[in-house]
């Protein structure tokens, strides 16, 4: 079986349905197919600053929306990135095989540190693609299932495979991109050029998983669009209605042709009605497991633990044989 690793932020107090259509929906499937590993990844997080509490009670959040998405343990690798410190270990090897003006180059750094400026930005934003790198090589993936704002990062993972297979003979797997096209840019419902995200979003252009269906509804409706009167798929002079009908499509299982057609004749108000139901009918039991996991955080740590350890026999494999390909003396 092949192998997909992916990871997720415990940045926010909830996924967003950019993140749950994007990458997590695709998780799941996986799971019959390939050998499965899913990270959340603290060390990501701290790249911005955290409240340390709210980032241990987001870690669960985020593990207990990954179950109630339909990450099965039994089949699934499911841990928390700073419980196996070969991330971290590994990601320093990756960063001093990383050209300045390489990292340089990563946009997600460069739109990130633009907006907080260069005074509240840490190394660690800069160096966030390495230590990516070092979380999909460790497990010697073949695919990883993210959106498509990870498809440089992921650019960089295969360059730095590559790379270290060059110079200490073959080792890495060079991983590939699981990108689904339709689905890779969820956008703001606020902002419909600009990409659905936990930390630049205004509120009302983000739909959260965990936030009240209500007011879900509520932002699905005033969702900006334009000013004519069609409901068509047009990215560019039609963005925000492109995006409404990316989202219904994912969630409803209708292609867009098919809902252009059954929507023909018919009014945004239309469209965003029937979006703000069906996003609530698949979100309401969504939180309930969401909230009966989180009811039980013994058993909830029980399996991170576990996943944990299996995510180390594996990671410590891959670490001890880069250490020795590097040239560091085994310690005794
Ligand atoms: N708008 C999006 N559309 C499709 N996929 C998306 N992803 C994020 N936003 C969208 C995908 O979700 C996965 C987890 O993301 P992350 O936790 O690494 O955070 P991120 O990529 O930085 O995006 P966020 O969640 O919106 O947070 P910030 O505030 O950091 O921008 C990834 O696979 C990502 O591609």
């Amino acid at each position: 079986r092949k192998r997909v690793f992916s990871g997720i932020q415990p940045t926010a107090d909830s996924f967003h349905v950019g993140n749950y259509l994007g990458a997590i929906r695709q998780w799941v499937p996986l799971q019959e197919t390939h050998e499965t590993i899913y990270c959340v990844v603290d060390l990501h997080a701290i790249t911005i600053e955290q409240d340390p509490k709210l980032l241990r009670q987001r870690t669960r959040i985020a593990a207990a929306q990954l179950l109630a998405a339909g990450i099965d343990p039994a089949r699934s690798i499911l841990f928390v990135q700073s419980h196996v410190p070969e991330h971290a270990q590994l990601a320093w090897v990756l960063t001093c095989m990383t050209g300045f003006g390489e990292a340089s180059r990563m946009t997600q750094f460069k739109d990130k540190s633009g907006k907080q400026g260069a005074a509240n930005t840490n190394v660690g934003l800069f160096t966030y693609p390495m230590l990516m790198a070092a979380d999909v090589l460790l497990y010697n993936a073949d695919a990883v299932p993210v959106g498509e704002d990870q498809r440089q990062h992921l650019e960089l993972t295969r360059d730095l495979a590559q790379r270290f297979n060059g110079r200490y003979g073959d080792y890495f797997t060079v991983p590939d991109p699981y990108i689904i096209e339709a689905v890779g840019k969820i956008t703001d419902l606020q902002d419909p050029g600009a990409k659905m995200s936990k930390s630049a979003s205004s509120p009302n252009g983000i739909i959260e998983l965990l936030d009240d269906p209500k007011v879900s509804a509520k932002k699905i409706r005033s969702a900006v669009t334009d000013t004519e009167r069609e409901i068509r798929y047009d990215e560019e002079n039609k963005a925000g209605v492109s995006n409404l009908l990316s989202i219904y499509s994912a969630l409803d299982g209708r292609t867009i042709p098919e809902l252009e057609q059954a929507y023909e004749g018919k009014g945004y108000g239309d469209l965003k009605k029937d979006l703000a139901e069906l996003f609530t009918e698949f979100v309401t039991p969504f939180r309930e497991r969401t909230h009966a996991i989180l009811a039980e955080p013994d058993k909830l740590d029980a399996v991170l633990a576990e996943g944990a350890a299996k995510a180390r026999t594996i990671a410590a494999r891959t670490l001890a044989e880069v250490y020795d390909r590097t040239g560091f003396l085994p310690a005794a």
